[in-house]
């Protein structure tokens, strides 16, 4: 049985957590809420770092990083529809997750993680001691660059789609619908398309996409409650 630690709110675990229903692994969670910098948890993960997937199979025992643990896992098994084998179809798959965590998921982290409540990376103004008028610039600027990378993802991923592996999600849909679900804690406004692929994401994975969204979308809605 695989084990994979996790943080129920995080749309990078989300991400972890659909790909394991769609794929069909047996799997258990276990909840790292408040261990990851335990001990125990750094012994296998000096990053600290969830999802992060605790099985003998690997060199050492442990792999993190939501991308690589879907690749692996795809690998491992021969899951060639959410992670297809030709190389140019490949290709397009892992520029897609390469784009999502390079640029497009850093501009929902500095745009989003203020409202949601989670800690901002050293180095970046909304760390910093600056004043509120200074994060909430960094954090407008961040809000209003997230249309650019989400345009590309349009234009060159999903293409004709309905996903960007084509007919079926793959595991670069996975990562960008995971990611997408953070976006109405600030009210964003997702463009149609996004709402439509959304929609065929829910719709091609049924209850593999909608137990872990459950999860981030109630951390959403506490976090509203909270502030209304
Ligand atoms: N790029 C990584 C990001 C993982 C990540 O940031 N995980 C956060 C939760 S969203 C975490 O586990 N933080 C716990 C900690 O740093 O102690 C991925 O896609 O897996």
């Amino acid at each position: 049985m695989l084990k994979l630690h996790i943080l129920k709110p995080s749309v990078n675990n989300m991400a972890a957590r659909v790909f394991m229903r769609a794929a069909g692994l047996e799997t258990e969670e276990i909840d790292a809420w408040g261990h990851t910098r335990s001990p125990a948890f750094l012994a296998k993960c000096p990053a600290h770092m969830t999802p992060m997937l605790e099985t003998p199979d690997l060199p050492k025992g442990a792999l993190w990083q939501s991308c690589a643990i879907m690749q692996y896992l795809s690998n491992k098994h021969g899951l060639t529809t959410l992670y297809p084998t030709e190389p140019a179809k490949r290709a397009q798959v892992d520029s897609a997750m390469f784009c999502l965590t390079g640029t497009l998921y850093q501009l929902v982290a500095r745009a989003t993680y203020p409202a949601l409540g989670f800690p901002l990376y050293p180095g970046e103004v909304g760390a910093s001691d600056a004043s509120d008028a200074a994060k909430d610039a960094a954090r407008t600027a961040a809000t209003a660059a997230i249309a650019e990378p989400l345009k590309v993802f349009h234009a060159a991923f999903i293409g004709k789609g309905p996903f960007i592996g084509s007919a079926n999600p793959s595991i670069a849909d996975i990562r960008l619908a995971a990611t997408l679900e953070f976006l109405p804690v600030i009210d964003y406004p997702l463009p149609a398309w996004a709402k439509t692929y959304l929609g065929a994401m829910e719709t091609a994975l049924g209850k593999a996409y909608l137990e872990p969204a459950a999860d981030v979308r109630g951390y959403i809605q506490h976090v509203w409650s909270q502030k209304h």
